[in-house]
């Protein structure tokens, strides 16, 4: 049964599962990932909000015409939320409060999503915390 059930696996989930847990492989040495580099601005992207903790930009592969990712500008070992520690409540309220920001700088405050992937069964990429806000299309529920 097992081997009939891998028979029927689309190439594609299996892609996303090796890579994302070579993703989280590498989180592990702690190393600086992409968006280091676009917060430093060595990297171009698309910005549309900024303050002095939070960087918020489109996603460059967007699943909804509106898709912006929210990041702190600290990683401050909050490679995932499930890194997540007392003292980082106060940026997680900040980055929660700023995807409410790019919501409405986006028009689509009455209805958008928020999504954090953590981990590799959750496909998480990008060890740098990040909310996804998504919206200006009819969502559907559950996720995949
Ligand atoms: O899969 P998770 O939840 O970790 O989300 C990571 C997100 O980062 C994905 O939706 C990617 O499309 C997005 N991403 C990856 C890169 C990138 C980006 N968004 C904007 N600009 C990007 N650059 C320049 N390079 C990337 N590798």
């Amino acid at each position: 049964i097992q081997s009939r059930r891998s028979l029927f696996r689309t190439s594609s989930i299996s892609d996303e599962e090796a890579s994302a847990k070579e993703a989280a492989a590498s989180a592990e040495s702690g190393a600086p990932t992409i968006f280091d580099k676009i917060i430093a601005k060595e990297i171009p992207s698309s910005i549309v909000y900024e303050d002095e903790k939070v960087l918020a930009f489109r996603d460059i592969n967007p699943q909804a015409p509106v898709h912006v990712l929210v990041i702190p500008k600290f990683r401050d070992g909050l490679t995932q939320l499930g890194r997540a520690e007392e003292r980082h409540g106060e940026i997680l309220g900040q980055l929660l409060y700023a995807a409410k920001i790019v919501a409405e700088k986006e028009g689509i405050l009455d209805g958008f999503r928020v999504v954090i992937n953590n981990g590799p069964s959750a496909c998480q990429s990008v060890y740098h915390l990040h909310l996804h806000v998504l919206g200006g299309r009819q969502m559907k529920w559950p996720p995949g």
